[in-house]
């Protein structure tokens, strides 16, 4: 009883705080969704890659993966399935400190990125929104290492940082659990939930949910 009065207040709260995108509901839980089965993780066979319109590729162990400079986030993030996680706390790598330290080097016509991940799964975003504060790799939620269903060892995440107004926010599939590399493409191609009619912007505050 409890917990549902608390749910319900907060997710007044929420609203009244401008954080509660249209159609969604407030969830305590963190709900598991993907597509197929969990994949394992091998430490020693496990790479990272980064491709397409890059000077160099790069490849990455895990070992090699775990030394870089890290960040923290916290951020609200949107399934489309219509619940919301409010102040979600992340941590891992993202891709501008990786440019910054140069192991990215970008070419001029970079302008997407595709997230290749276990399985073939895969998921399309411009690079404005993967170089930006609300998208991360991440490998750690809310203080400890992702748990294999939510995407261990890494995985990327993408959400809506209240006090940034100024940041396309896309809906959470947008970020592709147990991810194995970046592709820099000059052209978009579509991802697995947008090939499969999900909305290719995917705006959270304009509903993009389905492809029109
Ligand atoms: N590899 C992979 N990543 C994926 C998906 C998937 O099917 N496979 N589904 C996406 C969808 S639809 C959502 S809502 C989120 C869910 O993440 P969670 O299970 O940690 O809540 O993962 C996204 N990343
Ligand atoms: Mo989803």
């Amino acid at each position: 009883m409890d917990s549902i009065f608390r749910r319900k207040t907060e997710e007044e709260q929420m609203k009244a705080a401008g954080r509660m995108p249209p159609g969604q509901f407030l969830t305590q839980k963190f709900p598991v969704l993907h597509y197929g089965a969990v994949p394992g993780f091998d430490p020693v066979n496990w790479d990272f890659c980064v491709w397409g319109e890059v000077e160099q590729t790069l490849r990455l162990t895990w070992a090699e993966f775990s030394q870089l400079p890290r960040t923290t986030l916290i951020m609200d993030i949107h399934c489309v399935t219509r619940w919301s996680k409010f102040d979600t706390l992340w941590e891992g790598v993202s891709i501008r400190t990786l440019i910054e330290n140069r192991l990215i080097r970008l070419k001029p016509q970079a302008r997407f990125v595709i997230q290749h991940a276990e399985y073939g799964f895969s998921a399309n975003l411009p690079i404005e929104i993967a170089l930006a504060d609300n998208f991360l790799l991440a490998t750690h939620y809310d203080g400890a290492p992702l748990t294999p269903d939510h995407g261990y060892p890494l995985r990327g995440v993408v959400g809506a940082i209240p006090q940034r107004p100024d940041l396309k926010t896309p809906y959470f599939w947008k970020g592709a659990k147990w991810l194995r590399g970046l592709e820099f493409s000059a052209v978009d191609r579509l991802g697995f939930w947008e090939e499969a009619g999900y909305h290719n912007e995917a705006d959270i505050w304009k509903e993009q949910r389905i492809a029109e």
